[in-house]
Parts: C-alpha cells; sequence; structure tokens
C-alpha cells in the first residue's frame, strides 16, 4: 500500500493561511463560529469554491427552507418537511444523481451545509459534569469511498463543532481510492484553507475497502485513543467524553455509542432505542433488546451496557490496545464481517465491548450500499468465512448449515490471524456463547436475517388525523385505485367522485401518511422518482410514503421534493404525475369527509 500524507508541499501556503485566518477571525469575533462562509477566500481557488459553496447548492431558493434549530429537550426530528423541495431542473439533477451515487438525499445534505444544529437526543441526566476532565486524547478515523462531499464535511464539522479541542488530537480522512472529482483538489483546499490543521487527508493509491482502510489510518493516527467513524455521521451534543470515559478506567475497553438515524430521505435526525449488539448465524449483525440483567447499574439504563457485538462504524478503543489485540484481519476486503470479528475478539482475548447510552451520533441509514466490491465479489462472504475459520471453533457449522455451498469455497490464508488467537491465549467460542451472548440459540440454525430493531416502528398505528375523499380542485375528480385498492404496487388515478364509494376513503395520519381504504399507503419509488405515485405496504418510516396537505391545498411529497398534479384534466384516463411544485390549479387538493 503506498499513500501519502495531502500536500507536504503546501505547508508553507497553510501556515500563510493560519495567520490570516486566525487574524481574520480575532477581528471579527462576533461572526460566530468559522463557517465556510465567512473563510475568506483569494487566489485561483475563490472562484470556484464561491460558486460551490456559498451560492445555494440547489439553486438560490432557500426561502422557507431553513432548519429549525433544535429546541432544547426536543428529540424529534427538526427539519421543515420542505427541506428537500425542487424548483428546477438542477435540483431535480442534484436529487437524482444523489439518489443514484449514494443511495441518499444529496440536495437536502447540500442545503443543510456543513455545520447545522441537531435535537440533543440524550437522557436529560447525561450531564457533562460527571466524566472526568483529565481524558486520553482521540484520533478520529474516517474513511471514505466515493462519499457526497457535504455529508462527509458535515461529519468532520460535527467532530470539530462538538468537540473540546484538548481532547481532539487529529482528524484522519482515509480517502479509499475515491473516484469523484471533488473528493481529490476541493477537498485539500478546503481542508487546508479551513480545518485548523487537525484534519489530515490520507490517500490509499488503489481500493482497499474499509477494513484496511482503518487500519492504515489508525497507523497514521498519534492519540491515545482511536475514534472510527463512517464518513456520513454527525456527531451529537458532548459525545466524546461518555466514549473515552471507560477507556481510562480499563484499557480493555471498547465503547460504542448509541447510533442515531438520520433518514436518507429527509435527513431529518431522531434518536434510537437503546439496544445492543447481537448476531445471527448467517452471521449479520443484528440489533437485540437489552437485558433486563445489564440494566441493574447505579445509573440504571444510563450507564454503559455490554454489547455481545457492535455495528462496525462508530467506536472507541485505546490505540495500543487496538495494535495489541491484531487491529483487524487484513485478509478482508471491502466491506462485511469485521465487525463480528473484532467483537468476538474483543470478548474472547481479555476485553469487553460497551455501548454508552449517553454518546449520541447520527448516522445515514441508506437502503442500498451505492457501492460495490472491484471485482464484483461478495466480500461478506469471504470475509464472515475467514471469521468463522478463525474464531468459531466447531460452531462454524451452524454457519454452514445455512450456507452449504460456502462449505469448501476458498478464504486465503489465516496463519496470521490464528497466530493472534495463540498468542493472546484468548477463550472459545463456547465459553464466549455461554458467557457474553447466551439469548443466543444454538439449535435453531434457521433464524431469518433480522431487521434491525430500530428501523422497525413495532404495531403502534399513527393516529389519522383526517379521513375523506382527495379531489383534484381542477378536474373536479377524485384520486382512487386503478385497479383493486388491496394491489399492492398499483397505479393510482382520478375518477368521478362519489360519495358512497368507501373505495375512495384515504386517511390522512399524524405520520403524513396518506392510507388509501385503511390499507395501503401513498408511496414514491426512491431510485426512479419520475414515476408515478403507487400503492405500497405502509412502512411507517416516513420518507418516501411522507405527504404533507397544507393550507395552500398542495400535496407535497417529502422524500421526492414534488407535488402530486394531474397530468391531463381533460383525458379521462385521469394519470397523475410528481411536478415541481407550482401552485397552479392542476396541483390543488382537498381531502373531503
Ligand atoms: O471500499 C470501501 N471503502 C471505504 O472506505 C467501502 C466503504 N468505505 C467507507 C464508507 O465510505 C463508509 O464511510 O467505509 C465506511 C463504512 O461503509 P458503509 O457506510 O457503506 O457501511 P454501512 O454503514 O452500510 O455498514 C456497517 O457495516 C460495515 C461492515 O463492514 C462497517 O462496519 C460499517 O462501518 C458499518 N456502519 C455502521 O456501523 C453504522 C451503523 C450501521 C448499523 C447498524
Ligand atoms: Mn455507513
Amino acid at each position: 500500500v503506498t499513500l501519502r500524507y495531502f500536500c507536504y508541499g503546501c505547508l508553507f501556503t497553510s501556515v500563510t493561511w493560519s495567520v490570516l485566518l486566525f487574524l481574520y477571525f480575532s477581528l471579527s469575533q462576533d461572526s460566530g463560529r468559522p463557517s465556510f462562509r465567512n473563510v475568506p477566500i483569494q487566489g485561483p481557488q475563490a472562484k470556484r469554491f464561491q460558486s460551490r459553496f456559498t451560492r445555494s447548492p440547489g439553486g438560490g431558493h432557500e426561502q422557507g427552507i431553513k432548519a429549525v434549530p433544535a429546541a432544547r429537550g426536543n428529540k424529534k426530528a427538526d427539519l421543515s418537511p420542505e427541506m428537500g423541495m425542487i424548483f428546477n431542473e438542477q435540483d431535480q439533477e442534484v436529487r437524482d444523481t444523489g439518489y443514484h451515487k449514494h443511495a441518499f438525499n444529496v440536495l437536502i445534505s447540500n442545503r443543510l451545509g456543513f455545520h447545522r444544529d441537531l435535537p440533543d437526543t440524550r437522557d436529560d441526566r447525561c450531564r457533562d459534569g460527571i466524566y472526568p476532565l483529565s481524558l486520553p486524547t482521540a484520533s478520529v478515523v474516517i474513511c471514505f469511498f466515493n462519499e457526497a462531499f457535504s455529508a462527509l464535511l458535515r461529519t468532520v464539522h460535527s467532530v470539530l463543532d462538538r468537540t473540546p479541542a484538548y481532547l481532539l488530537h487529529e482528524i484522519i480522512l482515509v480517502d479509499d481510492s475515491s473516484e469523484l472529482a471533488d473528493l481529490k483538489e476541493d477537498l485539500d483546499s478546503y481542508v487546508q484553507l479551513n480545518l485548523q490543521g487537525k484534519v489530515k487527508v490520507v490517500r490509499n493509491e488503489k481500493r482497499e475497502g474499509l477494513i484496511r482502510g482503518r487500519m492504515i489510518g489508525a497507523s497514521h493516527a498519534t492519540g491515545e485513543v482511536l475514534v472510527f467513524l463512517d464518513s456520513h455521521c454527525e456527531v451529537n451534543e458532548a459525545w466524546l467524553r461518555p466514549l473515552l470515559a471507560p477507556i481510562q478506567r480499563d484499557r480493555k475497553t471498547v465503547v460504542c455509542p448509541i447510533i442515531d438515524i438520520i433518514s436518507a430521505d429527509t435527513l431529518a435526525y431522531s434518536p434510537s432505542p437503546i439496544v445492543r449488539g447481537g448476531f445471527n448465524w448467517g452471521l449479520h449483525f443484528k440489533w437485540d433488546p437489552v437485558p433486563a440483567s445489564e440494566l441493574t447499574g447505579p445509573d440504571g439504563a444510563l450507564g454503559a451496557i455490554r454489547s455481545p457485538t457492535m455495528a462496525g462504524g462508530l467506536f472507541a478503543m485505546d490505540r495500543k490496545y487496538f495494535n495489541e489485540l491484531g487491529q483487524y484481519d487484513s485478509g478482508m476486503d471491502i466491506w462485511g464481517g469485521e465487525n463480528l470479528e473484532i467483537s468476538f475478539r474483543i470478548w474472547m482475548c481479555g476485553g469487553q465491548l460497551l455501548i454508552v447510552p449517553c454518546s449520541r451520533v447520527g448516522h445515514i441509514f441508506r437502503k442500498r450500499r451505492p457501492y460495490g466490491s472491484p471485482g464484483g465479489q461478495d466480500t461478506m462472504a469471504h470475509n464472515s468465512l475467514r471469521l468463522a475459520h478463525v474464531w468459531m471453533d466447531e460452531y462454524k457449522e451452524q454457519y454452514f448449515n445455512l450456507r452449504p455451498e460456502l462449505r469448501e469455497r476458498a478464504y486465503g490464508d489465516i496463519s496470521e490471524r490464528q497466530a493472534v488467537r495463540q498468542r493472546l491465549q484468548c477463550h472459545s467460542f463456547k465459553w464466549y456463547l455461554d458467557t457474553i451472548y447466551p439469548e443466543m440459540q444454538v439449535a435453531s440454525t434457521h433464524n431469518k436475517p433480522q431487521q434491525p430493531v430500530f428501523v422497525n416502528k413495532g404495531l403502534r398505528r399513527p393516529k389519522v388525523l383526517e379521513r375523506g375523499r382527495l379531489r383534484n380542485l381542477q378536474a373536479d375528480k377524485c384520486l382512487v385505485a386503478q385497479g383493486r385498492p388491496s394491489q399492492k404496487g398499483g397505479a393510482v388515478v382520478l375518477r368521478a367522485c362519489d360519495t358512497h364509494n368507501l373505495e375512495q376513503e384515504w386517511a390522512y395520519d399524524e405520520e403524513h401518511e396518506l392510507i388509501l381504504t385503511d390499507l395501503l399507503c401513498l408511496d414514491m419509488s426512491e431510485i426512479r422518482s419520475s414515476d408515478p405515485p403507487r400503492l405500497m405496504k405502509c412502512h411507517g418510516s416516513g420518507g418516501s410514503q411522507q405527504w404533507t396537505l397544507g393550507k395552500s391545498n398542495r400535496l407535497y411529497q417529502v422524500s421526492v421534493g414534488q407535488c402530486l398534479a394531474v397530468v391531463d384534466t381533460i383525458s379521462p384516463k385521469g394519470y397523475v404525475t410528481m411536478a415541481i411544485c407550482d401552485g397552479s390549479q392542476s396541483q390543488q387538493w382537498q381531502l373531503e369527509g
């Protein structure tokens, strides 16, 4: 692996800039925290940067779509639902290519910019005062491959904005050979101009994957504790000290925050319940409820919770302990499996893995991974095979029972990893199951991979706010199912309104869902936003099924950023479509009881 720290040659320039920036900020104290907008930019970069970052990214219609500052104690999503409104073709282009390349709403991400307030999702009793002031320093390591620029920079700035400077030793960005142009020079210039000398960029010459990527980042780190983050996170209020304190008490402790949810469609930030990590015999990570026995400490649900596994992306660990424990398995490629591998290793070899509910870090949960591996291999299977062969003893049979095709699959040389297990005199996998994860059912090998608990809102039905027919004011017709109202995937069209026809009845609920005949939700395809809406099973997580129906009579679709419109009011076909909101009659709807 060849890599280079970026811009040795620019040292002189960066010193000059530091002085300029220092002068600038000492002369303009009242301008608040340094944000890109108030940094003076000059020289050849100026023009490109100014047009890139100081104009409204979506074309200049920012009025009315600001993030609402989070009130203290407000733990719900804090964004205007119209943050993603599309005003012109350029917005549409940003949104569509964003979904295609990154699988989340990049238009909203760009509009949010690099700094935003977040709702403080911690329990009120999580006070700063309960942590020692003197703590080990942190090196934050963030690997990225083709990340959206605004999401990456918001990750970095959230760390800079919410971490006491004396605890933040550095931030190391590992570019895993990304292919997007703005992650090269623009990123270098931005880091050099704005990031206080605390941020380093390491570039991998070829794609290594997140596992070797993190090892490379860690090898450049010099702080006492390593903190790994994904490149689309936002750390919340006072996030770091609760992670560092348990490590200071016991250096063989690895600590995870609670991973809050940033919606891929709306970028709204919302709290996750307190759950802990487990896995199934398919070697997929899953969330489990916290057993009551873990909540009995002096501070109940506020104290650290022991977790059998970690999700993988967000954790803090003493740097020397990371090295002693064998870092990661460098034979693992691209994505997958390393989280269970390091979890088993921590517990089996004398450490412990904790989740601390007073530390909160948000993560953008996408519905698909927007990249593959260079050769198209299933790296999850390859990596899982390696971990099964090194760590799972006879229990690897549980995995092979589910994945018989992998029984004979080659997995490369694992002797170095077996030597780690030998050197550290680790416990058996049976010990791990008996002691750390007794909930795991060994007999039932047919567990399906489970959904993360927090994505599933359970059986609670949101309250219905209004019921009635949905009439288009221009066509004077009502929105109905084209076929049977119970048919999943069915289209919706306009037909003559009929007050006695129950098949025309929509319910509008507090989650902003529109449900036809109490059965299916009006839904947008996430990938093909130009497709007309259709009827789908209600998923309860907003976004593609979230509609706002306001006084203006427009029916605004949150994840698409457009309004429901009639295609042609005269045609008997009654087709509807999504269109840029323009307030015209063809976009006016009324829910009539
Ligand atoms: O080839 C790659 N090179 C990289 O640098 C592929 C990815 N990456 C970067 C990527 O840009 C990102 O910053 O590595 C990071 C993680 O990749 P994601 O965001 O695609 O992973 P994920 O969030 O889908 O998956 C989770 O599981 C992974 C298993 O390998 C990693 O451990 C991720 O860090 C992990 N993410 C989390 O734990 C966040 C919470 C998710 C949950 C539950
Ligand atoms: Mn991620």
